[in-house]
């Protein structure tokens, strides 16, 4: 056993920590095969940042709400962040959405035709124009742009146009605004993609400048990628902007986040914290992306923040010393060891006495089971339309 901190020398650590919830969780989703409706759900912008703010009421976890817009279009933004604030919550980064037109078949900010391109364009600035009213930092753009077929779109001239486009949006942020580059490897596009990688999105943000940072999904790898990889080399060269966690067993399964390999979210925690990217001093924003097609959205996304919580704790108790001693000597299993003592430490109830000496619930979970919430909104939220991903 190696001489790992008490779960009290980590729990200053712990307040540093702030976990965004996405408005979409809380809509319906599924998939291509069906979307099931749930009692309850959402009807528009107002009723999801309320959602989201019981998330945060029980686990002083999550203060702030992602939009994805137009999903979450409201004529007035800054009475939607003043409705936030009252109940208890920011809004935190503003998604972009280019792959819901028909004009965005071929692509958005990497199409071939100059119209589309700016179009794609006119909706980055507006999205811009949101964030100067929310007061958000962050402008995070995820492309659907790729082609199916070889042949079928000139890989390089798409990088061209992509830069070109990716320059003038870049252009228009305030000083403390920044843009955030996010990359998958494939889908809906199946042959290439114009942001497929991390190595992409590095390149493209390094060119437009200090504040523009790549956004890691966790869901958005081959299997068998080794994503610690990649956190530490983006904290290395000072470009890791934030992080969609979510987990996967196949596809961009867009699941509970730690549900589908704990252990590799201990890891990408481990490298998160030891390589400057958590608490005060870092920018990186730790957000969710997932969406809750079978399960309940609101203790959906209480599980997925405490996740995250637990494998923060753990990885904090990680003996930095000994692994450096244990790395430094070639002592292979030991170095091993120094992280799977941490990794099978079990922090739940430190957690909850935690939780309970900060004046929260020391079992979300329960307590929002009990507090009435979900029999409230399924009585009240009669009529009108459901919100859901991609309306
Ligand atoms: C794309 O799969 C993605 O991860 C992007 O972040 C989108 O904005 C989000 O999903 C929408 O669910
Ligand atoms: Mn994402």
């Amino acid at each position: 056993m190696t001489t790992m901190p008490s779960f009290d020398q980590i729990a200053p650590l712990l307040e540093d920590q702030a976990i965004e919830l996405p408005s979409w969780a809380f809509g319906n989703s599924g998939t291509r095969f069906r979307v099931f409706g749930q009692p309850g759900v959402p009807r528009n912008p107002e009723e999801k940042i309320s959602d989201a703010a019981k998330v945060h009421e029980f686990t002083g976890l999550a203060p702030t709400v992602a939009l994805h817009i137009p999903w979450d279009k409201v004529d007035d933004y800054d009475r939607l962040a003043r409705f936030a604030k009252e109940h208890g919550v920011g809004l935190g980064t503003i998604n972009s959405n280019t792959f819901q037109d028909d004009d965005y078949k071929f692509g958005s900010l990497a199409h071939h035709d100059s119209q589309i391109r700016a179009k794609a364009l006119d909706h980055m600035y507006e999205c811009i124009e949101i964030m100067n009213a929310t007061g958000s930092r962050d402008l995070k753009i995820w492309l659907a742009d790729g082609t199916n077929y070889p042949g079928q779109g000139d890989l390089r001239r798409r990088q061209d146009w992509l830069a070109d486009s990716l320059s003038r949006i870049y252009d228009r942020l305030a000083d403390d605004q920044r843009l955030i580059l996010e990359y998958k490897f494939f889908e809906p596009a199946f042959y290439h993609t114009d942001v497929p990688d991390w190595g992409t999105a590095y390149a493209h943000t390094v060119a437009l400048g200090e504040k523009a940072k790549v956004c890691l999904d966790t869901g958005h790898h081959a299997p068998g990628t080794n994503i610690e990889f990649i956190v530490a080399q983006l904290l290395r060269l000072g470009k890791l902007g934030s992080f969609d966690f979510n987990s996967r067993f196949y596809a961009d399964d867009d699941l509970i986040v730690g549900a589908a390999d704990p252990f590799q979210l201990f890891r990408i925690l481990h490298e998160v914290i030891t390589n400057g990217g958590y608490g005060k001093d870092s920018d990186v924003a730790f957000m969710l992306d997932q969406c809750h097609n079978l399960e309940p959205k609101i203790p959906g996304q209480i599980r997925s923040v405490l996740n995250v919580s637990e494998m923060t704790a753990r990885a904090l108790l990680v003996d930095h010393e000994a692994l450096v001693e244990a790395q430094s000597a070639g002592d292979v299993l030991g170095a091993n060891q120094v992280l799977m003592d941490a990794f099978y430490t079990d922090v739940r109830s430190d957690l909850a006495d935690w939780r309970a000496g900060r004046g929260l619930p020391a079992d979300p979970m329960a307590a929002y089971a009990k507090s009435g919430y979900a029999e409230q909104i399924i009585a009240e939220r009669i009529g009108g339309t459901q919100a859901g991903w991609g309306a």
